[in-house]
């Protein structure tokens, strides 16, 4: 569906200029979006898998500890699938205001994808690399995107997610190695294509979400401060959107249709998209995969 089509549709909750601002930036911030009941559903629960962690000494399916992960002083990357874990993730990615979200960027109809929370904790969270998401999970066109809540106020020392306006419509991006392994990241040599003079970093309260199309390029860099940094992200496509390559991150609710209707047509979009690595037999992180803990091949 192209951005006409989809603006064509009576916005849900979003103005016009906002749809319009993401689809021409390829992405879009909107700040106090959740409610503070919304935010303390969500503390409770995450509150309760930062402290099952502490018993946690590698990285798994379910947590991706930072090295220094310890019970007393528990540093998690990310919490991986939160919706596999918890209903509250659950009910907030499929029944949330998200979900207006989503329709007003994707049309009617509105396929999950999946989630994670990725909490980059204080002094030295680490860095995300700039990426391009679409080259993780490929689909037949891009009309994909990820939301992402601000669980805590957000600002300029804490690594906040930077995106490159505009980046959506130019190239995709190389994101293996010279050895041919995946990095999940754009290599030094390329990044000079990359406008990173026009980067905008999304800072603000805690209920604020971004939207990113999952062509944009983006990444952030370390958390200096001494606050954690979470970010809860939930990525979505249009259901007529079919995914070519098997989820780096399995769920029961992946391919849910949260919105309208399943698709009867697939679109295609003839831009040619990169292939990750088979990941049907699993998947660590991108963080363990940018810090070269785990490149894959
Ligand atoms: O957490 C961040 O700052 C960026 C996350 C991201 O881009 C990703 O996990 O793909």
């Amino acid at each position: 569906m192209t951005p006409e089509k989809i603006l064509s549709y009576e916005p849900k909750i979003l103005t016009q200029e906002q749809r319009q601002s993401y689809f021409d930036t390829g992405y879009l911030m909107v700040e106090n979006f959740i409610s503070q009941e919304w935010l303390d559903r969500l503390w409770g629960v995450t509150n309760q898998f930062i402290d099952e962690s502490r018993d946690w000494k590698v990285s798994d399916g379910k947590f991706d500890l930072e090295p220094n992960h310890t019970k007393e002083t528990p540093r998690l990357r990310r919490l991986t699938q939160p919706v596999q874990h918890h209903d509250v993730y659950w009910e907030f990615a499929s029944e949330g205001p998200i979900v207006d979200l989503c329709e007003d960027l994707l049309g009617p109809d509105v396929k999950f994808h999946h989630s994670k929370l990725n909490f980059k904790y204080g002094d030295g969270g680490e860095e995300v690399q700039w990426h391009q998401d679409i080259q993780f999970y490929p689909h037949t066109n891009y009309n994909v995107l990820a939301i992402g809540l601000f669980l805590s106020d957000i600002d300029d020392e804490m690594g906040p997610l930077g995106m490159i306006p505009g980046s959506h419509n130019g190239e995709l991006f190389n994101q293996y190695n010279d050895k041919d392994q995946w990095v999940g990241a754009i290599d030094d040599r390329d990044i000079g294509r990359v406008a990173m003079d026009k980067v905008e970093y999304l800072k603000g309260a805690a209920g604020t979400v971004t939207v990113h199309n999952a062509r944009t390029v983006h990444g952030s860099l370390p958390n200096n401060s001494n606050r954690m940094r979470p970010l809860l992200l939930n990525a979505y496509s249009s259901a007529d959107a079919l995914t070519v390559t098997p989820n780096p991150s399995p769920s029961r609710y992946n391919g849910t249709v949260v919105r309208g209707k399943p698709a009867r047509w697939v679109e295609f979009d003839p831009r040619p998209c990169q292939i990750p690595p088979d990941w049907s037999g699993g998947y660590t992180s991108i963080f363990a995969l940018q810090q070269e803990e785990d490149a894959a091949d």
